[in-house]
């Protein structure tokens, strides 16, 4: 094995030096002129045995499978439903140390990770989370965690009113979890500054900030920690799965997307590039991370003095950090073989804490302070947002121009380059796919193998006809989404259509590779273009020409869930 030199400027730092200073076990060096060994070797972190013995278990929801009460048991399933906005009662019946699906991409089980991997704590901030969703979350961490990686886990209670939250809560986890503690926010603080407080707790070399209805799937660490060990100003988020809020059934979402925006601020994904696509198990570039799961280095986190405190109780703090990160120097990643699993709720349970429109105003704060000329993209779909006040920005505005932060025109033209200004439409007739078919999109109609696909009208929020949404995997084909069926060309001659087949994944008739430059689906080994006859409606490949309006494609946002 190699040896490599690492320099820390410990001086400027000395708190938070990046691993604990000392290697093995031994003395720490003196923090002045820490010089610290980092063996490059890498080993396989999976834990086979548990692996083993969770491909053992049965019982209800295990293995991720769908699970459901019996007539006896559904007592209490409104009730708790109601106050949690999922199926609470169905989750006190599953394990909380269930088994779920290694969905991973079939190469990560053979990826190694540096054997030199820094600390972690995980911070998980809650509000009247359910009892056993909450554990399930503090049970899998700490089960799916090398013990000597995982330092600690703090649950910060956000000022909870359900009855176990407090004593019984902290009972509990001295009795089971050793390394998990609660604090308790003496009032509401909103999850923002509950994930201060908690690490300000924290004393790992990495935080982890995780929601409070999650759990961590098969080696789901050492992807997240190794590109900050390589760099400290790295920001890695997880694949985020979905535990369906009726069954807890545990399944992917997709196969991988960037995070973006809309200018009404909903979070939205946009493709994978060729590049990515190229290299399925390896962290890619992503513009926002979701908000909830993500690992930083605690270093890097309060060098960019963690979030601003002026964000109450919910949302914009996602883009708030993200911004942050891109504009003052560090990068932001998505780990495919890192895969935490989380519910989203079928409906917000908890009522507004009298603090009126504070999502409005966060997003005016994260306009204000990091989005420069761009935040008119925004007023100009919620004209509103310029009459709310924002409160003092003289600390943000302080940070970004201490920090040198770059202009969010250099983040929109190079990191959400492809994050289109004019979604959602501000007139209908905005909206579209390719220049020069501005109203159309590539619609499947709902039609079966072997069938033609072809152009129909975007669908707006309006008319909701047509079947619209595809994507592009990592086997280069586009799939209908929620589908097995991919679009597909057998013609080899001029202007041939595009039908329906069931994936392969095996290239050939589906394969599709995008051109962001020229914005060209090239089809398969004989480079063929995407064309489309806007008048017919009709869609089909043909020789690709640099001077053809008709091969331009774009891909509009797509929906998180
Ligand atoms: C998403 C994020 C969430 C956060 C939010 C925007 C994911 C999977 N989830 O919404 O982390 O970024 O967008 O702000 O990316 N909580 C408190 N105090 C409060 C309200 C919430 O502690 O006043 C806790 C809550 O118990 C949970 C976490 O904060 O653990 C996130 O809240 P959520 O689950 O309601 O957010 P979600 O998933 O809808
Ligand atoms: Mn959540």
């Amino acid at each position: 094995t190699v040896l490599v030199f690492r320099i820390f400027k410990s001086k400027q730092y000395p708190q938070h030096s990046i691993f604990d200073n000392r290697i093995n076990g031994q003395e720490p060096l003196a923090p002045e002129d820490a010089i610290l060994l980092v063996d490059n070797e890498k080993i396989d972190w999976q834990d086979y045995e548990q692996i083993k013995t969770d491909s053992l278990r049965k019982g209800p929801g295990e293995q991720g499978k769908p699970a459901f009460l019996s007539s006896s048991e559904t007592k209490n399933y409104d009730k708790l439903y109601k106050v949690n906005g999922f199926n609470a009662a169905l989750s006190d019946k599953i394990a909380l140390d269930r088994a779920v699906p290694d969905i991973r991409h079939p190469g990560c089980k053979d990826k190694k990770y540096l054997k030199n991997l820094p600390t972690v704590s995980v911070i998980v901030p809650f509000h009247n989370e359910h009892w056993t969703t909450l554990l399930r979350t503090a049970t899998s961490v700490v089960k799916r965690s090398p013990p000597h990686l995982l330092k600690e886990v703090i649950l910060v209670d956000d000022f909870s009113t359900k009855e176990f939250s407090k004593k019984p809560l902290d009972d509990y986890l001295a009795a089971n979890l050793s390394k998990v503690r609660a604090i308790h926010l003496p009032e509401r603080s909103g999850l923002i500054r509950a994930r201060l407080a908690g690490a300000r707790e924290a004393t790992a070399d990495v935080l982890i900030f995780l929601d409070s209805h999650t759990e961590a799937n098969i080696n789901w660490l050492p992807p997240l920690l190794e590109p900050i060990a390589q760099d400290y100003r790295t920001c890695v988020c997880p694949f985020i799965d979905v535990i369906q809020y009726e069954t807890f059934e545990y399944r992917a979402q997709d196969e991988g997307a960037r995070g973006a925006f809309d200018w009404e601020f909903f979070y939205k994904r946009l493709p994978l590039l060729p590049e990515d696509l190229q290299h399925p198990t390896e962290p890619f570039k992503s513009p926002v991370m979701a908000g909830g799961l993500f690992a930083i280095s605690r270093k890097f986190f309060w060098e960019l003095d963690g979030y601003d405190e002026g964000l109450d109780i919910w949302g914009g703090e996602q883009y708030e950090l993200s911004f942050k990160i891109w504009q003052c120097g560090g990068q932001m990643y998505d780990a495919p073989c890192s895969r935490v699993g989380h519910i989203y709720r079928k409906f917000a349970p908890f009522p507004n804490p009298g603090k009126g429109d504070f999502v409005g105003r966060n997003y005016r704060r994260v306009a204000e302070v990091w989005m420069d000329e761009y935040a008119q993209y925004l007023y100009m779909r919620r004209p509103h947002y310029k009459n709310i006040d924002p409160g003092d920005l003289s600390k943000q505005k302080a940070l970004r121009e201490r920090l040198h932060c770059k202009p969010f025109k250099w983040f929109m033209e190079n990191i959400a380059f492809d994050l289109p200004l004019k979604y959602p439409p501000i007139e209908p007739g905005d909206f579209g796919v390719g220049e020069a078919t501005p109203e159309l999109c590539v619609d499947s109609g709902f039609k079966e193998r072997d069938q033609v696909v072809g152009l129909s009208e975007c669908i707006s929020d309006t008319k909701k006809k047509g079947e619209q949404n595809f994507t592009l995997t990592w086997h280069k084909d586009l799939r209908v989404k929620g589908k097995s069926l991919c679009l597909d060309v057998s013609d080899p001659n001029d202007k041939a259509d595009v039908a329906l087949y069931p994936c392969h994944g095996m290239k050939g008739n589906q394969y599709w590779k995008y051109d962001v430059e020229k914005q060209w689906f090239k089809h398969g080994g004989n480079s063929r273009c995407l064309d489309c006859d806007p008048g017919q409606k009709r869609l089909y490949v043909r020789s690709c020409d640099e001077s053809s309006r008709t091969q331009k494609w774009r891909f509009e946002n797509v929906n998180l869930t």
